[in-house]
């Protein structure tokens, strides 16, 4: 007991990891938070045989304060707020996470409405948005005193719809007028090419252009790529949503998984979205950030498997340049980066002996690249077709937007665009 307490009196200054408020939005943003959130806590939760009792329990702690926070009952609650405008998706997460029992949502956490904006980006940002913004950025700040220490927000959503992408674009700005000085990463959801919603186009580039203006990254997940992993990697057959995000929950929880400060200490860093920024965003013309990891396969080849961090290494950096011209050379090779940033700055090795989720090694990038100039190219030339013809945009003048405003998130895109083009 008494040496408990000394422990918890004589926190050394690194203990005080900064806390990562996540916002769920739509169906897309609430079935991935889940499975974030659940990814992160089986991982810290399982012990590995690999590292010392000590080294967990570090880990452990570290991984919880970033994403979790207790209840007096000692329940883990998610440092979460969810936010839907009709409740399957909301309702439907809240049950997984109760009969998975393992951790929980904050009893208040919820703001949810009856009626949806029907992939309609336009009734999400100008009418759901300014309606409901009192109670929504009132969870959100009952979220954040929570923590004794924000790194930021990490707010995700799809882009095809019309409340993640319109209401989440809306929100993404009052947290900016709002909490200025905390980072906001945004997990986003690129829809399939072959997409469900017609006017999938339109919602993508109004809410990429506006998050351009109020977010501090945007973390971009394809549908179609992630598909792919599924099939090929994972080897599944009848793909559904919940397979998708679990490939993205891994990605991201490989991100997000506590690793050593550069110091040389074995002391995890205390700030991951401000360190991750930090390194990947050193530009404000250039926010789009992609993740590839390796590896991900299903378990029963996982059994069979095992792995060498040059293999690895090698593996990652040939899917980095996808044509594998230059073999050996490792991350350094000033080749692979604008000539503006100097490699030794360009690249960072983020590390932990811990294995994460499954697998004994693994190794993810996130790369700030050109990895999304063309699906991005692709969408404003679709949307601007669109456009040209005038298809369906009385449904956002009449929710309140003006046509003004999809002729500025061309000319804020097209620049996008032509400057990745010219790295
Ligand atoms: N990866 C993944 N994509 C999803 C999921 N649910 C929906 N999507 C994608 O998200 C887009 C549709 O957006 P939703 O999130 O369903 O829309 P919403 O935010 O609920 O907005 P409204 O329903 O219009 O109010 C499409 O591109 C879908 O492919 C999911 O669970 N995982
Ligand atoms: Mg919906």
């Amino acid at each position: 007991m008494l040496t408990h307490s000394l422990v918890f009196q004589k926190r050394p200054s690194w203990w005080l990891v900064m806390s990562i408020v996540t916002v769920q939005l739509g169906q897309c943003g609430n079935q991935i938070g889940f499975e974030v959130f659940d990814t992160l806590f089986r991982d810290s939760h399982c012990s590995q045989g690999l590292c010392s009792k000590r080294e967990n329990e570090a880990y452990q702690a570290s991984c919880s304060e970033r994403f979790f926070r207790e209840e007096e009952n000692g329940v883990p609650v998610a440092r979460a707020v969810l936010v839907d405008m009709e409740p399957k998706a909301i309702n439907q997460t809240l049950s997984r996470a109760a009969q998975a029992g393992r951790w929980k949502y904050g009893q208040h956490a919820c703001f949810c409405q009856r009626q949806g904006s029907g992939n309609n980006w336009a009734y999400g940002y100008s009418v759901h948005g300014p309606k409901h913004e009192e109670p929504m950025m009132d969870l959100i700040q009952k979220e954040v005193e929570k923590c004794d220490s924000l790194s930021g927000f990490f707010i995700i959503m799809s882009m095809a719809g019309g409340t993640g992408s319109g209401l989440g674009a809306f929100l993404t700005q009052k947290l900016q007028d709002q909490y200025s000085s905390a980072l906001k990463m945004n997990q986003i959801i690129w829809p399939y090419g072959t997409g469900e919603v017609i006017v999938q186009n339109y919602n993508s580039i109004l809410t990429l252009s506006h998050l351009y203006r109020s977010s501090d990254a945007l973390l971009i997940h394809e549908n179609d790529a992630v598909h792919k992993i599924c099939a090929r990697r994972m080897n599944i057959k009848q793909i559904s949503f919940r397979d998708l995000n679990q490939v993205l929950a891994h990605q991201l929880g490989s991100v997000f998984q506590p690793t050593y400060s550069e110091d040389g200490s074995l002391h995890y860093r205390r700030n991951p979205l401000g360190d991750l920024m930090e390194h990947l965003v050193p530009h404000p013309e250039f926010k789009m950030l992609g993740v590839r990891n390796i590896p991900q396969m299903s378990e029963n080849s996982l059994a069979y498997s095992t792995f060498t961090w040059a293999g690895l290494l090698k593996h990652l950096r040939q899917m980095l340049i996808s044509s594998a011209k230059m073999e050996e050379e490792g991350f350094k090779d000033p080749a692979l980066y604008t000539s503006w940033l100097d490699p030794v700055h360009a690249f960072s090795l983020w590390k932990t002996q811990r294995a994460f989720d499954k697998y004994e090694k693994s190794a993810a990038l996130v790369s700030n690249s050109q990895l999304l100039v063309k699906p991005l190219d692709t969408i404003v030339g679709k949307a601007w077709n669109m456009f040209a013809s005038k298809a369906y945009i009385h449904q956002y003048t009449r929710s309140g937007m003006e046509e003004e405003d999809f002729l500025d998130s061309f000319t804020l895109l097209e620049q996008v665009v032509a400057s990745y083009g010219s790295l």
